[in-house]
């Protein structure tokens, strides 16, 4: 039999810094799910909908389900010193490995450990892509609060950390949700978002999302966007790093998610081939905008850094096939 004792010390050795477990007898979220899907607010993320059956009843990912063990991996490391010359910033969870891959292998070897101690251990897991409404799971199983930012968060500690779901027959006793509102007043989140993607509530319009427009939407960003992306070319951190309960976050324990491009070099960006870029970011999850969507996320940047010495680069993609791209790159040049 599978015991709480025995998941906490396989799941340590594991990497994963933080364990709670669900009962699967309702789909938390699903109300909000569905809110956020009647607005359009998931944008192109057509998955969304198409995956929306498993979410509101996850015991059709296995009719055995009793128990949902909800994994945390905590992947904060400080920013790198910024370097010199025209830089953009990627976000903080794909500064290192790809976590759907690291956090996947290590939650498919942690079930096989159980399965060796218990034999009638039945099983499904993921890391992100997996149809679980995550957050709303980890919410329930008490890993945190939701805050105004739809982060979930651990009280004074930090929400720098991924996620990770195993649905399995074992019958396990719950943890107890936090059921407080850590946010109180605080609107630090709302204030800081530079495109105002929150609608309140935390809702948020993925349409206006940084993370959204540099890493899923594949076609021209609106102007009035292009603006507020400021330096950033793939996910934005700004919700997190002003939440007071990241003041010190929890560091990582895995060497995976350290930091190896943190900062990268715009013009190198522009210049090199796409095999260049695809060995540079091999095993990263920053592979997932291809190369034309770093390229025009890096054009709006050399846009918005506003130095001239970017105009050469930028006009050897004058004529491009790849419309946004082109697109990116006359707005930059206009700018400078
Ligand atoms: C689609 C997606 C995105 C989209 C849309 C984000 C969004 N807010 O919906 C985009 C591309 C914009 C995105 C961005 C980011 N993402 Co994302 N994303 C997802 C994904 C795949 C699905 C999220 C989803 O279903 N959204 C729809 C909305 C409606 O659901 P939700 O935000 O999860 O919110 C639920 C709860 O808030 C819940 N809820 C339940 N009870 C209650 C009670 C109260 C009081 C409240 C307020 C809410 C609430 O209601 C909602 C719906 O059920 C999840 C993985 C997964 N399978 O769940 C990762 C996930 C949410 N993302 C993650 C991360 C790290 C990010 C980024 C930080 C990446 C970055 N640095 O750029 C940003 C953060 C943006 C933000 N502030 O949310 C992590 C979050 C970890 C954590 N500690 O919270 C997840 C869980 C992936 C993982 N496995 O670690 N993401
Ligand atoms: S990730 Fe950036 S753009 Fe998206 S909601 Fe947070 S602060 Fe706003
Ligand atoms: S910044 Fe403030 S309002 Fe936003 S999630 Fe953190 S505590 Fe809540």
């Amino acid at each position: 039999m599978i015991s709480r004792d025995m998941l906490d010390v396989l799941a340590k050795e594991e990497g994963f810094s933080r364990l709670k477990i669900a009962r699967v007898d309702k789909a938390p979220g699903i109300d909000r799910y569905d809110r956020f899907l009647e607005k359009e607010l998931h944008a192109s993320m057509g998955w969304m909908r198409r995956s929306r059956p498993p979410r509101a009843n996850p015991l059709t990912l296995l009719p055995t389900g009793k128990s949902l063990v909800v994994l945390g991996v905590d992947y904060f490391f400080p920013v790198p010193e910024k370097p010199q010359g025209l830089v953009g910033r990627v976000s903080r969870y794909a500064w290192g490995k790809d976590y759907h891959k690291r956090i996947g292998k290590r939650l498919l070897r942690l079930c096989k450990k159980l399965k060796e101690r218990d034999p009638s251990f039945d099983f499904y897991f993921g890391v992100d892509s997996r149809p679980f409404i995550e957050r709303a799971w980890a919410e329930i199983a008490g890993m945190g609060f939701i805050g105004k930012n739809a982060m979930l968060i651990s009280p004074a500690d930090s929400s720098f950390f991924f996620l990770g779901m195993i649905l399995c027959n074992a019958d396990l006793e719950p943890d107890k949700p936090i059921m407080k509102d850590h946010c109180g007043r605080c609107k630090r989140c709302l204030v800081a978002c530079p495109t105002d993607a929150f609608l309140g509530n935390a809702q948020l319009d993925a349409r206006r999302c940084i993370s959204y427009l540099t890493i899923e939407h594949k076609g021209v960003i609106p102007d009035a966007l292009k603006k507020k992306m400021g330096h950033w070319i793939f996910g934005c951190d700004v919700c997190q790093d002003v939440c007071p309960h990241n003041h010190r976050p929890a560091p990582a324990i895995l060497q995976d998610f350290a930091p190896h491009h943190a900062w990268v070099d715009l013009i190198w960006l522009m210049e090199a081939t796409s095999d260049e870029i695809n060995t540079y970011f091999a095993g990263s999850p920053v592979r997932r905008a291809g190369v034309a969507g770093l390229k025009r996320n890096a054009a709006i940047c050399l846009g918005n850094l506003g130095n001239s010495s970017a105009i050469p680069v930028l006009k050897k993609y004058t004529d491009v096939s790849e419309q946004p791209l082109r697109e990116a790159v006359h707005w930059a040049l206009e700018r400078l």
